[in-house]
């Protein structure tokens, strides 16, 4: 067998073994596909949030139970089709696709305002500027009223400085530049190994993608963290191929 083939062979594989030991766990109970689109649209609702770079939002959001998909991108301006270095007003903002049934809307808030500095002005840890304000965006008159439920109950925490966070009504979400989805995961082959050679697309609406981005920038929540730690500890232990003899 040639070994290009070999390697597609085993890159399958792999990805199967890890697809399904990913899967076994209760905590990954939206079922897991490289395939697009695992769950019906209709079943599943999105936010948005603007909460500084992009690629860390995302990845914050990404292995969350109940989210099935994350996309980078631009909102929260008025430019017609911003790119990352022309974003005009817009900020950097992640779409969070989440089915109901298992985390909503008030709980995500909860991650919003945990993950970041809604005080800092003009910026997000050690990035400047308008691109990385923070942002609520909502759809409807209930969602505006959990946004500024959830940002008085912030700003009670200490009077000492403002609650910063804009909470708009989402307008246009423009998804960005392929280069910038999942980048935390892009920056770890090993772990893109373990998925396979996925194509940008199914990349982009891959579940497991999504998870392991926030693996990748160790930003999933501790107990989520830790299994995943131990999971793949035990596809290298277990299934990874070592060359012993020729
Ligand atoms: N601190 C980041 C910002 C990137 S962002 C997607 C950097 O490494 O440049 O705007």
């Amino acid at each position: 067998m040639a070994s290009g083939e070999r390697n597609l062979l085993l890159l399958n594989f792999l990805t199967v073994v890890s697809l399904s030991i990913l899967c076994a766990d209760k905590a990954f109970s939206i079922r897991i596909s490289t395939a697009p689109r695992e769950l019906s649209d209709q079943s599943l609702k999105t936010a948005v949030f603007a909460l500084g770079s992009f690629w860390r939002s995302e990845a914050v959001f990404g292995c969350l139970n109940g989210v099935v998909r994350t996309t980078a991108g631009y909102a929260g301006g008025s430019k017609i089709n911003p790119a990352y270095r022309s974003l005009g007003d817009h900020a950097e903002s992640v779409l969070v696709e989440y089915d109901p049934k298992e985390i909503n809307f008030r709980q995500l808030l909860e991650i919003f305002w945990s993950s970041h500095d809604p005080r800092q002005v003009f910026g997000q840890g050690p990035d400047v500027g308008n691109q990385y304000r923070s942002i609520i965006f909502t759809n409807g008159a209930e969602e505006a009223r959990l946004a500024a439920m959830s940002k008085e109950s912030e700003q009670t925490k200490s009077r000492s400085s403002i609650v910063t966070t804009q909470i708009q009504q989402l307008g246009s979400f423009y998804p960005a530049e392929p280069e910038h989805q999942k980048f935390e995961l892009k920056r770890q082959p090993m772990l893109l190994q373990l998925i396979g050679n996925l194509s940008e697309d199914d990349h982009e609406k891959s579940n497991l993608a999504a998870k392991l981005n926030g693996y990748a920038a160790e930003l999933c929540p501790p107990k989520i963290q830790r299994r995943i730690d131990a999971k793949i500890s035990e596809i290298i232990r277990k299934v990874w191929p070592v060359l012993r003899d020729v």
